[in-house]
């Protein structure tokens, strides 16, 4: 088989919006499986599946297919999100004239996923065109993205366990093609980056980091806004205007005040969503706008969980536009739905929404004891009617 040479493969990929690309080869990732474990052994992974449920198949990529021998590793770089729209030490949702606003993690404020997969195509067809079979892998459950990628040498695992780039920092996204084709190897690991700084550690609103590259995602609040149940209820204050996923130990990370910016951007995506806009649309408007997010069960009814927790968090006062979504809610046959009301109308100091009518209706249908269980929080008596 006639094999292209890695310039070509290298301005292949910088056209198709991939920031940089490394060759490395399909040996098991050791160090990634045993840290996998670990963090399963420990219950920091909180139930995810992803690459937990199954360590052993997503650290040996030499099992995505009979024959694969090579795998070209690509980051795509995003934008950065402007540090204005930060709010890091002091957890409260922005409140501008147009109402509260819920903020997007900026790797979905634009369709960085969809670019990547875009580029990572046009790099398989080049290698098809050789005749090698060549598969795209990225952000699945089959490949750990990170340790592929410092295994490539494309940067070191950090502190907060995110794949830092000397150039780009972290603001990128991981992709590969796997191929049968015997291209060479080009990778060297790169040492550490992070010295003694622990900002991360510091800084993390719900301190999810404590030891060097360990995570527990039972704290981590862009886990907790896309697992199921109750959003709880020690985190809630800390999530603070974040809508959907989370960019604090990335924003201060002293290594991304010097990262510089892809070639190709991404079209945009919202940023900011009006909260109360958010909670009057039907399921299928949301579904439509929000579909692309990673929602548990695919169910609406998390987005307005999440979108209840950040109205709570605003200090929003007398707006009878808030009021009215909060009575809506309080009426929502969901119960989880319900439950998240009760708390945002109490944290806003609305108690006058919640009227003996109102504590009746609210414990109807509470099956699993949700919304009760919120108003026993708030020392309001929740069974005004049994005996
Ligand atoms: C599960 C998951 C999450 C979980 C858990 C994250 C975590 N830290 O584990 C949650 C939902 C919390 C999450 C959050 C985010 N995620 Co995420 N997530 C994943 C996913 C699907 C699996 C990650 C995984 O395997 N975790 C298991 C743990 C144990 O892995 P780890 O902590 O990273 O540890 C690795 C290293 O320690 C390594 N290792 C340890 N020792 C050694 C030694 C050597 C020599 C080597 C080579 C490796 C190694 O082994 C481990 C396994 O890779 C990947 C996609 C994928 N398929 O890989 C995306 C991914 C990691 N996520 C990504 C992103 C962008 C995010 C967020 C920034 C999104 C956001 N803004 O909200 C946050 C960042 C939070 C954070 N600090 O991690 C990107 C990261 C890009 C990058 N530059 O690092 C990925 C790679 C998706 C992608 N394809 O681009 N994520
Ligand atoms: S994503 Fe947010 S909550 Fe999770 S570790 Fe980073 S700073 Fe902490
Ligand atoms: S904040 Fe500091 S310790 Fe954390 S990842 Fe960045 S450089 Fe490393």
């Amino acid at each position: 088989m006639q094999v292209p040479n890695l310039e070509d493969i290298e301005l292949i990929a910088k056209n198709a919006g991939l920031d940089d690309l490394s060759v490395t080869g399909v040996e098991p990732l050791i160090e990634a499986r045993l840290a996998i474990e670990d963090r399963k052994r420990r219950g920091l992974h909180a139930g995810m599946h992803f690459t937990y449920g199954n360590p052993e198949r997503a650290t040996d990529p030499s099992q995505l297919f009979d024959g694969a021998r090579s795998i070209l590793v690509a980051l795509r770089s995003y934008k950065a999100p402007s540090f204005e729209s930060f709010d890091l030490w002091n957890a409260k949702t922005e409140v501008s004239d147009g109402g509260p606003k819920g903020l997007v993690a900026s790797y979905v404020s634009s369709d960085e996923y969809g670019m990547l997969r875009e580029g990572l195509m046009k790099l398989a067809s080049y290698l098809e065109s050789f005749g090698a079979r060549a598969e795209v892998v990225m952000d699945d459950n089959r490949l750990a993205d990170r340790a592929i990628a410092a295994k490539a040498g494309l940067g070191w695992l950090g502190r907060n366990t995110m794949l830092l780039h000397p150039e780009l920092g972290s603001w990128t996204v991981i992709g590969s093609v796997i191929t049968d084709m015997p291209l060479e190897e080009d990778s060297k690991k790169l040492p550490d980056g992070c010295g003694t700084c622990r900002r991360c550690s510091v800084d993390c609103p719900t301190s999810a980091i404590d030891e060097f590259g360990v995570l527990d995602a039972n704290r981590c609040l862009a886990w907790l806004l896309q697992a199921k149940g109750i959003f709880p209820r020690q985190y809630r204050a800390a999530l603070g205007n974040r809508l959907y996923g989370c960019d604090d130990c990335q924003v201060l990370c002293p290594v991304n005040d010097t990262a510089i910016e892809g070639s190709r951007a991404a079209v945009p995506r919202e940023d900011k969503v009006d909260i109360v806009a958010l909670l009057d649309a039907s399921d299928e408007d949301l579904m439509d706008q929000y579909g692309h997010w990673y929602i548990p069960r695919r169910r609406p009814e998390y987005l307005r969980r999440n979108a209840l927790v950040v109205l709570g968090n605003s200090r929003i006062g007398d707006s009878p536009e808030v009021e009215r979504v909060l009575a809506n809610c309080l009426a929502s046959p969901h119960a989880l739905v319900r439950s998240h009301a009760v708390w945002a109308v109490l944290r806003l100091g609305k108690r006058h929404l919640i009227g003996p009518d109102e504590i009746r209706t609210l414990t109807e249908n509470d099956d699993e004891g949700l919304v009760r269980a919120e108003l026993e929080e708030w020392g309001i008596l929740a069974d005004p009617v049994s005996p």
